[in-house]
């Protein structure tokens, strides 16, 4: 349950770090049951790929569905995050990136941080974020890749371009760096993506530099982004809130629960409570 020395330095070092396999297969299949019915539910939540009917992104299940609202309370992810950050955390922001076979579009290289500085006006980049592998990860299916040791170089851009791509989010296609210091920062930096199957889960800093390409195979890679924060590192927009949908109104900290999502005893009762 708790990260050993050897992984909180790696990702301290490295701004990321893989645990394969952390979820089983049964764990997997209702995560993907979960997915599938939350993609019934129109709504802004629900981001499209451009051009077409397919889903790019899909935010807040975890409001809706009550395995993410276990999963985001489960003592394997939630643990290492309080160990990275703080005890006190909650879910910032909740997304599935869908990624569908035979075209689900790419994710340009960006840092998350400058999105949430620019669009909430978050203070610190005191967040952790987990993501669950819902399908096998491999090489052909689009895999997220790290510039690994670049969350430790600051904001490499500051502002946003002047068109969104998206009203819904903030795609990064708006904060993507440039082709140049994109390879300054290959150079300095290489890159990895790590790979595994399903149940897997990588843990990734806010300010790490990171993208993947289209997908191409066909596989899709369904993606569960959750950024825990700091609860005293709450966001101060300037105007307007984006709305809460992307980014979560609940900042009360979590607690584990007391064993794994599907079978903590008391977890029906908390999940059926917040995702009523
Ligand atoms: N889509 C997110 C948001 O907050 C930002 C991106 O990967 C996170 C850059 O709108
Ligand atoms: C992201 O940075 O949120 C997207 C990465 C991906 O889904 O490939
Ligand atoms: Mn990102």
């Amino acid at each position: 349950m708790r990260l050993n020395q050897e992984q909180l330095d790696h990702y301290r070092d490295h701004g990321f770090l893989l645990l394969e396999s952390l979820l089983d297969s049964r764990e997997v299949e209702r995560m993907r049951e979960a997915f599938l019915r939350d993609c019934e539910v129109p709504g802004p939540h629900v981001v499209a790929e451009e051009g077409s009917a397919e889903v790019r992104a899909v935010y807040a299940s975890h409001h809706r569905q009550p395995e993410y609202a276990g999963l985001i309370r489960d003592p394997r992810v939630l643990t290492p995050v309080q160990q990275l950050l703080t005890d006190d955390v909650y879910v910032y922001q909740f997304k599935i990136n869908a990624k569908p076979a035979f075209g689900g579009d790419k994710w340009a290289w960006h840092q998350d941080y400058l999105a949430w500085r620019i669009a909430d006006g978050l203070p610190a980049p005191r967040q952790v974020n987990i993501a669950v592998f819902l399908d096998d990860v491999t090489e052909f299916n689009g895999p997220v890749i790290f510039l690994p040791g670049s969350h430790r170089d600051g904001l490499v851009r500051e502002g946003r371009s002047a068109e969104a791509k998206s009203e819904q989010h903030l795609d990064p296609d708006d904060i993507s760096l440039t082709p140049e210091q994109l390879a300054e920062h290959v150079d300095r930096h290489g890159m990895v993506s790590p790979k595994g199957p399903a149940g897997s889960v990588v843990l990734f800093s806010p300010e790490i530099v990171h993208g993947s390409a289209p997908n191409m195979s066909p596989f899709a890679r369904r993606l569960l982004i959750a950024t825990y924060n700091d609860v005293t590192n709450l966001p101060r927009p300037t105007g307007e809130p984006r709305p809460a949908y992307v980014v979560c109104r609940d900042t009360e900290p979590l607690r584990p629960l007391d064993g794994p999502f599907l079978d903590a005893p008391g977890a029906h009762e908390i999940l059926a409570a917040v995702t009523a």
